[in-house]
């Protein structure tokens, strides 16, 4: 698998030990994997791997200013149909991105301190739409409201407590010939 680039002497092994996510962000019927990337001392980046072909997406990775933390989260929340790629920073930002790479309007959203958490998608007040959960550092815990609404056809991918070895492992089995 080419997601997550080459292993270097000296670096820690880059995006698969932060988990990954499972999303279709091109609504073609395919999913894509999703990690964050964060190698000391070189380039910060979130990759995708379109499995029915295993190459990244067009415009990917996305190159980042700050590391990418977490978990990715994949959820629509501009509510145009297509899932984005939700993600935080050890800048204090939230991303959200499309799946030409591009940053959705009105992100990213600004936390106090760096987060680590990664991101949670729920509908936490009951309106029908997500709100994007993460936490920082110094103690603040943030909630957005999104225009992506819930719908029981839907099926967003908050991954969370699965290895990615096991990931990899089903995808492998199921991705097709
Ligand atoms: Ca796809
Ligand atoms: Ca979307
Ligand atoms: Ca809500």
């Amino acid at each position: 698998m080419a997601l997550g680039g080459e292993r270097k002497a000296g670096h820690r092994r880059p995006a698969l030990r932060r988990g990954i996510g499972l999303g279709n962000i091109t609504s073609d019927g395919f999913p894509e994997l999703i990690a964050v990337d964060n190698h000391l001392g070189s380039a910060y980046r979130v990759h995708t791997l379109d499995i029915s072909i295993g190459l990244p997406l067009t415009g990917w990775p996305v190159a980042q200013t700050n590391w990418p933390e977490g978990l990715p989260t994949i959820v629509d929340v501009n509510n145009d149909g297509f899932q984005g790629v939700c993600f935080v920073t050890n800048g204090g930002e939230l991303f959200a991105l499309s799946g030409d790479g591009s940053v959705i309007a009105g992100y990213p959203k600004m936390m106090s301190g760096p987060s680590i958490s990664g991101v949670s998608a729920g509908d936490i007040d009951g309106d029908g739409f997500y709100e994007l959960v993460a936490a920082t550092w110094d103690g603040f815990v943030y909630a957005w409201d999104t225009d992506g609404s819930v719908a029981a056809d839907r099926c967003d991918w908050p991954m969370r407590g699965v290895m990615p070895e096991t990931l990899a492992s089903i995808v492998e089995r199921e991705a097709p010939a």
